[in-house]
């Protein structure tokens, strides 16, 4: 192609992708683990500039389960500061505090009216996070509305997820589709979007279940991203593996603890399956595999937590970061809202 041909084509495709909007969210709920990097924060910055982008601190979805308010306002700013460290540029995206825009517990409310129990009981998330509690509380049950009105208050198109939010997605565009047949078009119709890679990291110490922050406390389960180099290379020293010693890909879930190292160091190293497997073809068994694993991820984080420390340093510039941030979001959502509330009849101030 010639390239005056091919600067129009990535004009063309440019003036196209910046009018689509990506919305997505990460709940201040614990220290900030690998695969929230990997499956989440890593693919945000990458994309950051192709399109207009939404990423939300939902501190109100925190208080689904019970919180220390102390640790609660301190993983908020905490998150945030992290955000940023990876890279999130706010000249580029928005990035905010989803309690920061009384529009999003509104527009819950609003939703929570249009959505029948029934599509809420049967969410998966739900039901794991509600089993073998004593008390849940109605907010949990709700949970996947409040994440409703966060997607479709932006006229969002893409929300870029990991797999485990896949079915919420599938839930906001009936709850979209529903609202819509109910009271003429007024919502986009959103679309999951779920990296190939890192979509799922799973915990060192159990290959079969997803890493998670709420986990995070646990011995040898999570990495951090905070974890220094030391303590990094303890957790993958310590990673549950099998009893062999060959190093491939494999979908057997005897080999998940290997098969999860190296799908995270192809997710940083950006490499195909069979360059990674080249890569450790002259590895010394497993003890090898989990040094040069946590090697790249130690190169990865390290600069991040860097700049985290910065950022904490400086309060004040957190803050207005995140004003500004809520101030762009509301500008978006506010006049959403009314619209919503008008279609439903209510009469506007
Ligand atoms: P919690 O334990 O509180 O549910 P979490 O660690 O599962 O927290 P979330 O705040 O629910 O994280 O998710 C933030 C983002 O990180 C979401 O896009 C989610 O899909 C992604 N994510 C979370 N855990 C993983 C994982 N193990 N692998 C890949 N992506 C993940
Ligand atoms: N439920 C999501 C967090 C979340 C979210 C959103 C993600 C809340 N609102 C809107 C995408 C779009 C989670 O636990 N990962």
């Amino acid at each position: 192609m010639q390239t005056s041909e091919l600067q129009q084509t990535n004009q063309e495709a440019k003036g196209k992708d910046s009018g689509r909007r990506v919305f997505s969210g990460i709940q201040p709920s614990g220290d900030v683990q690998l695969g929230n990097y990997l499956g989440a924060i890593k693919g945000w910055v990458e994309r950051q500039a192709e399109k207009t982008n939404f990423f939300c601190i939902v501190d109100l979805h925190a208080l689904t389960v019970g919180q220390d308010p102390e640790e609660l306002r301190q993983q908020t700013r905490s998150l945030a500061a992290m955000l940023f460290a990876a890279g999130l540029n706010p000249d580029k995206c928005t990035v905010f505090i989803q309690s920061h825009v009384p529009a999003h517990a509104e527009a819950c409310w609003l939703l929570n009216c249009v959505t029948p129990i029934g599509w809420l009981e049967r969410m998966t998330q739900y039901k794991d996070k509600s089993a073998n509690q004593e008390r849940v509380s109605a907010g949990l049950l709700d949970y996947p509305v409040l994440m409703a009105g966060d997607i479709l208050l932006y006229d969002t198109h893409e929300v870029p997820v990991g797999e485990d939010q896949r079915q919420h997605v599938e839930l906001t565009r009936d709850i979209a589709a529903r609202f819509n047949h109910l009271y003429g078009e007024t919502f986009v119709i959103p679309e999951a979007v779920i990296a190939e890679v890192g979509a799922r990291v799973m915990g060192l110490n159990d290959p079969n279940m997803k890493m998670s922050k709420s986990f995070s406390h646990v011995r040898g389960h999570a990495v951090r991203i905070l974890d220094d180099p030391k303590e990094i290379e303890r957790s993958f020293k310590r990673a549950v593996t099998d009893s062999g010693n060959e190093i491939r890909f494999s979908d057997d879930p005897e080999k998940a603890g290997v098969n999860n190292l190296l799908g995270i160091y192809k997710v940083i190293t950006a490499k195909g399956n069979a360059e990674v497997e080249a890569d450790f073809a002259d590895a010394r068994g497993y003890g090898d595999l989990k040094v040069r694993v946590a090697e790249v991820v130690i190169n990865e984080l390290t600069p991040i937590r860097q700049r985290y420390m910065e950022f904490m340093d400086d309060v004040g510039e957190l803050d207005r970061m995140l004003a500004r941030g809520a101030e762009q979001a509301a500008a978006v959502s506010v006049p959403k809202v009314d619209e919503i509330k008008s279609r439903m009849g209510l009469v506007l101030p």
